[in-house]
């Protein structure tokens, strides 16, 4: 018998290389068996001689897609990553808004690429809090994005990213998830809903080849929301799943590599998240 699968549909910025962005999402759907869509907001490639890297679309491309995805398809779960400018914050926030029953929203603030690229500018992020925050069901922001939302708050501990969780929720996303990958020790990231903290806590993995691992995250998070699961449990069986993808990283070349999407598949998961569950 065939079932249909549950559907995501990602917003998000080409990352040509394949590690990172629309493609990490794809990758990361297929492997959680969802039915996966895209939306290219914004393509990030450096070209060799123009040095130019980052080949913004248009509204109207933007728009297409999105009544193409939702024409044909529709979806249980929309993702944002790689916005870039105003323009299409207001716009993607309407299209949602507009479009939005009970479909859930995972919300990736991307703002800066392991290699430097600027994938959200700076005048951005007022739209980004303002249009876009307010109807997530869940925002996955790292320490760096985390403190410019915070307007420039420095995070350097765990008791710094439990506030840094609740100050967020301010801004109106039901659940916040601060990914603490860049404290030393074990990766503790902080999930907060409004009254309890939660802790998860992995190994370190001692690698470079991490490229894309924020949006591999959250990407594992929207297509196991599509398939029905709680939050909690959707950000627990993401973070097994992202942290063996980290674990079997690789290169091809000198530069930074992907994490292994297919990781889990081929080799299962062998490190438990501790969960821990505190009062505000
Ligand atoms: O990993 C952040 C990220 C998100 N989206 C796109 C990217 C990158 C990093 O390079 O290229 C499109």
């Amino acid at each position: 018998m065939n079932t249909k699968p549950a559907r995501v549909l990602t917003i998000a910025g080409s990352a040509a290389g394949g590690s990172a962005g629309i493609q990490a999402d794809l990758k990361t759907f297929q492997e959680f068996q969802t039915y996966g869509m895209s939306v290219i907001t914004a393509i990030v490639s450096l070209h060799p001689e123009t040095k130019k890297n980052v080949h913004p679309q248009t509204i109207e491309a933007i728009e297409a897609q999105f009544a193409t995805a939702m024409r044909q398809v529709g979806t249980d779960v929309f993702k944002t990553g790689m916005l870039f400018s105003i323009e299409v914050i207001e716009r993607v926030a309407e299209l949602i808004a507009e479009t939005v029953q009970d479909e859930q929203l995972v919300v990736d603030p991307v703002m800066v690429g392991k290699l430097d690229s600027k994938l959200l500018e700076d005048d951005a992020i007022k739209a980004l809090r303002d249009k876009l925050l307010p109807q997530a069901t869940i925002m996955t922001p790292n320490m760096p994005e985390a403190e410019i939302l915070l307007d420039g708050k420095r995070l350097e501990s765990i008791q710094d990213l439990k506030q840094a969780a609740v100050d967020l929720h301010a801004l109106g996303s039901k659940y916040v998830l601060v990914k603490g990958g860049r404290l030393e020790g074990p990766a503790v990231d902080v999930l907060y809903d409004g009254k309890q903290l939660t802790l998860l806590e992995a190994p370190r993995i001692d690698t470079v080849n991490t490229s894309g691992a924020g949006c591999t995250y959250s990407a594992a998070i929207a297509a196991l929301l599509a398939q029905g699961e709680a939050i909690e449990t959707a950000v627990v069986e993401a973070k097994k799943y992202v942290t063996t993808a980290i674990e079997y990283g690789f290169s091809y070349t000198e530069h930074v590599g992907p994490t292994d999407h297919a990781a889990k598949r081929k080799y299962g998961h062998a490190h438990e998240i501790k969960v821990t569950h505190e009062p505000v």
